[in-house]
């Protein structure tokens, strides 16, 4: 394990006591060793476990570094698995809701006997947790909520989490010797935010040990159905998946129907008909004539000479559509005329901005990050930690800011790293619509990146975040809406004014490639781009390998038909600085 894992997990103990009601000291100890074990490097980590000598550095004792050891050497803790079997799953689910932490679950227990979310939600309903002391009205309706949307949202995934589950899965089945071609399809494939179910298909003519692998996958927690075409199965992580094998000369007609949408499939079918074809999971046939389509697909059979999804595409007259556009918005008469996107891919990225360090809410410092930067070959990264009325971030004030800027020059001066570093702030709007440092502290940063992050509910939203990007030190606008995808609703917005207003200050809105964010939201997107709004695709990295989340970043622009020049951060380090000089004249 790395250190931000053991850091993860010393802090998940130090939870888990809590609701166990034990010992403070206890506790604190452990969310100070997550904290101390980040500001250590990977190396002195490695040295020190490997000597034995992990006590020396202060504040760790012979526990910590014993638990430490372990995770280091192994990845697994022992205390840690039992720990976690020893807490009702009830309890530690109720944590899931927003707002309730390991204190106010073991008041909600002590009281009122509540150890799991129904029951919570029926005390919520009786008026019970208004009354109790440390809850009252407004945490109670805000609880309620929290479990609404729990309800609302508990059938889908992010789409990162689900590409990792499926990952390891694909590349399973596609070890098999009766496997010809495996591919994942549905909204995994078309790169949706979030994600319902797993579609798996498999070109095979002996499907049966391809199925009976796939229900003994170790991953499976249930299998739902187990057919010779077909297995439905409910994986550990709750989501399910569902794998269909079809002959090798119908698999590109099955995986461009299970591509999907639904919406695209339906236009494509209408399209086919209008040519005297139809067009199914099983092939391309003429539309007039005996049988079904399936019958008629599989007279058809191996003479197809449709083998892949572009001669599919040729055969009706289209380019290849990419499965991110394939969401019956337009794509198919863009196909038609030529006019289909170059999108961009993640190959054009050079860099990324809007990124935090151990400054402020960061896990990683300036150094670890532009390694990691260094690492994935980006020619610049921009720093942004928080300002100063971020106060729970550690937003930082003007001297820290000062001291952060200088830190970046003379890293930068000692070419330690390839990669340049940008200095910025992410600077809070506040809730009039100013910006949370005064311009002359800001005039001193290569950019700008402002966001909301306090009082969410306000009316004028829009008019607030169109006065922060009039300030004419604004670079970028960030988290447009700060949605939380399964979690929370983002502030009510009017997109359109906002855009409008970015494109005639010059100001660039960003794409936030958080996996739980992803806003502005692809839906969004082509049309501003076609005003001429430039996009920023931003990680707002917290750790070195949130780094890495551009690359969900990148699936959302290319949602939303976003081109290598609507995006800032493909341009040339040269590009960049030259841009960002101009801001300052
Ligand atoms: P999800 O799983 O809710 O995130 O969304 P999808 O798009 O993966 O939907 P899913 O898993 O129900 O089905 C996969 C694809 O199969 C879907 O995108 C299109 C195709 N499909 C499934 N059912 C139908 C249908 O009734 N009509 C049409 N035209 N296509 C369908
Ligand atoms: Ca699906
Ligand atoms: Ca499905
Ligand atoms: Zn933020």
């Amino acid at each position: 394990m790395n250190k931000s894992e053991i850091a993860a997990v010393l802090t998940d103990i130090g939870t888990l006591l809590e609701l166990k009601g034990e010992n403070p000291f206890k506790i604190r100890a452990y969310l100070a060793g997550a904290r101390l074990i980040e500001t250590l490097s990977e190396e002195e980590i490695a040295q020190r476990v490997g000597a034995g000598t992990l006590e020396e550095v202060k504040g760790i004792g012979e526990a910590l570094a014993q638990k430490i050891t372990e995770l280091h050497t192994t990845g697994q803790l022992e205390f840690y698995t039992k720990l976690k079997a020893s807490i009702p799953a009830g309890l530690v689910e109720i944590m899931s809701i927003p707002g309730v932490g390991p204190k106010k679950v073991r008041a909600l227990q002590d009281k009122l006997g509540i150890d799991s979310i129904a029951k919570l939600q029926q005390a919520c309903l009786d008026g019970k947790i208004a009354d109790l002391e440390g809850f009252g009205e407004k945490s109670q309706e805000k609880i309620l909520e929290g479990i609404r949307n729990r309800e609302k949202y508990g059938r889908r995934h992010l789409w990162l989490e689900a590409w990792q589950t499926a990952e390891p899965l694909l590349a399973g089945l596609r070890q098999l010797p009766q496997v010809i071609r495996a591919e994942h399809a549905g909204s995994l494939r078309r790169r949706m935010e979030t994600v319902g179910d797993l579609d798996f298909l498999v070109a095979t003519d002996d499907p049966k040990p391809v199925t009976d692998w796939f229900v003994a996958w170790p991953g499976v927690a249930e299998v739902t159905a187990h057919g010779d075409t077909k297995a439905s199965v409910r994986l550990a992580s709750g989501i399910q998946a569902d794998l269909r094998l079809v002959p090798p000369e119908q698999f590109v007609f099955a995986l461009h129907h299970f591509t999907g949408s639904k919406d695209h499939n339906v236009q494509m079918r209408h399209r086919a008909l209008a040519q005297g074809l139809s067009m199914s999971e099983w092939g391309l046939v003429p539309a007039e004539g005996e049988g079904t389509a399936k019958e008629k697909a599989e007279r058809a059979g191996r003479k197809t000479d449709v083998k892949t999804e572009e001669q599919l595409f040729k055969k009706l007259g289209l380019r290849f559509i990419p499965p991110e556009l394939r969401e019956g918005l337009g794509e198919i008469e863009a196909a038609e005329g030529g006019r289909l996107p170059e999108l961009v891919a993640e190959s054009d990225i050079r860099g990324v901005f809007h990124n935090h360090t151990t400054e402020s809410d960061g896990h990683n410092t300036l150094e670890e990050m532009t390694a990691a930067a260094e690492a994935l070959g980006f020619d610049y990264l921009g720093i942004a930690d928080h300002s100063r009325s971020s106060v729970q971030a550690r937003g930082l004030t003007e001297e820290r800011l000062a001291a952060q800027v200088a830190a970046i020059g003379k890293l930068n001066a000692s070419k330690k790293f390839q990669t340049h570093v940008f200095t910025g702030t992410e600077c809070d709007i506040l809730p009039d619509g100013s910006l949370d440092f005064t311009d002359e502290v800001l005039a001193r940063l290569d950019y700008v990146v402002v966001s909301v992050h306090s009082v969410f509910k306000q009316a004028g939203m829009t008019a607030r975040i169109i006065r922060a990007l009039e300030n004419p030190h604004t670079t970028m606008l960030g988290h447009l809406t700060g949605r939380l995808l399964l979690e929370r609703e983002g502030y009510a917005v009017e997109v359109d004014k906002i855009v409008d207003a970015a494109i005639a200050n010059g100001v660039i809105i960003e794409l936030n490639a958080n996996p739980y964010r992803l806003d502005m939201d692809w839906r969004h997107w082509r049309r501003a781009a076609e005003k001429g709004l430039v996009c920023s695709i931003n990680p707002d990295a917290h750790r070195t390998n949130g780094l890495e989340h551009f690359r969900a970043g990148i699936g959302a622009a290319r949602k939303g038909w976003l081109t290598k020049e609507n995006v800032f951060n493909t341009r040339t380090l040269a590009a960049v600085k030259k841009y960002f000089a101009a801001r300052h004249r």
